[in-house]
């Protein structure tokens, strides 16, 4: 009886879900959603349990995110996987996460293709681990053509080097001669940046009740609308990026247009 009443009740959640999903879509859909996924290490503790444990259940949460995202038409999800700070973290933990790419890799480049999402990574493939780099290259390469939703990791990145890689770039080509002064704007210089080919993301999600950037797409997020919630990120679900994408519609309804 009570497995009954557990059956109805992930129909009926499942079927709300469906339900909120159509009454988002009547209305604007943000193209760029950037996440920074936080919370894994506070989730873990609270549990007893180590910090990686928290990591792999924050795995199994980009799954559900980048599902509902594409479901929803969202055209690119941008997620902070791993930032340049994260490597002064103790090397197990850092030994976790380079593997984690490749676990969920090993178990959902099939689903990926088969949903047509493209796999993108943004930041530095300096340091990586060559089995971490193998495994998202394989992803990047055999999802290339897929024209669904654009997943792109970020993971080694940090905004402040970027911006200084940029910098660099378009010095060297100036002394190339393929820039001068006049020829810079935001929009040239956005082209050095790792995003380039990317809109700026209209809506910034952070969880785990932390309100700030951690160096994360400082110059992309200059008009974006933030979101902020104190779930945290092994915690979080369908409903929760629904909320967010709610919120989003109210405030363009509430400020766009004149
Ligand atoms: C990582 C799980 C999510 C919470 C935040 C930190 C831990 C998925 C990936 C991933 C990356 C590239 C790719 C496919 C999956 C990942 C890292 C950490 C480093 F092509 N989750 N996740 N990568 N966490």
């Amino acid at each position: 009886m009570f497995e009954k009443i557990k059956l109805w009740r992930k129909k009926k959640s499942s079927s709300n879900l469906r339900e909120r999903i159509e009454m988002i879509k009547k209305r604007e859909i943000p193209a760029h959603v950037a996440v920074i996924m936080d919370g894994n290490g506070r989730w873990a503790r609270k549990r007893n349990l180590p910090r990686i444990a928290g990591h792999k259940e924050g795995m199994m949460v980009v799954r559900k995110i980048s599902r509902i995202a594409g479901e929803l038409g969202i055209k690119t999800l941008t997620l902070y996987a791993f930032s340049t700070e994260n490597w002064k973290r103790p090397k197990t933990e850092v030994d976790f996460l380079m593997k984690l790419p490749q676990d969920y890799l090993n178990d959902y480049l099939p689903e990926l293709i088969e949903e047509n999402v493209q796999v993108r990574m943004m930041g530095s493939k300096q340091n990586l681990p060559k089995h971490t780099l193998n495994a998202l290259e394989k992803a990047i390469q055999e999802t290339k053509n897929n024209n669904g939703l654009i997943l792109n990791f970020a993971l080694n990145y940090g905004s402040r080097t970027e911006i200084i890689e940029a910098v660099k770039h378009i010095i060297r080509d100036s002394r190339d001669g393929k820039i001068g002064e006049d020829g810079l704007n935001e929009e040239i210089f956005s082209q050095y940046l790792m995003s380039n080919n990317l809109p700026d993301p209209d809506l910034l999600i952070r969880t785990s009740g932390e309100i700030r950037l951690s160096n994360f797409m400082l110059w992309q997020l200059a008009y974006t609308e933030f979101w902020f919630t104190d779930v945290l990120w092994p915690d979080f679900n369908e409903q929760f990026f629904l909320d967010a994408i709610e919120e989003f519609q109210k405030r363009q309804r509430r400020f766009g247009g004149v």
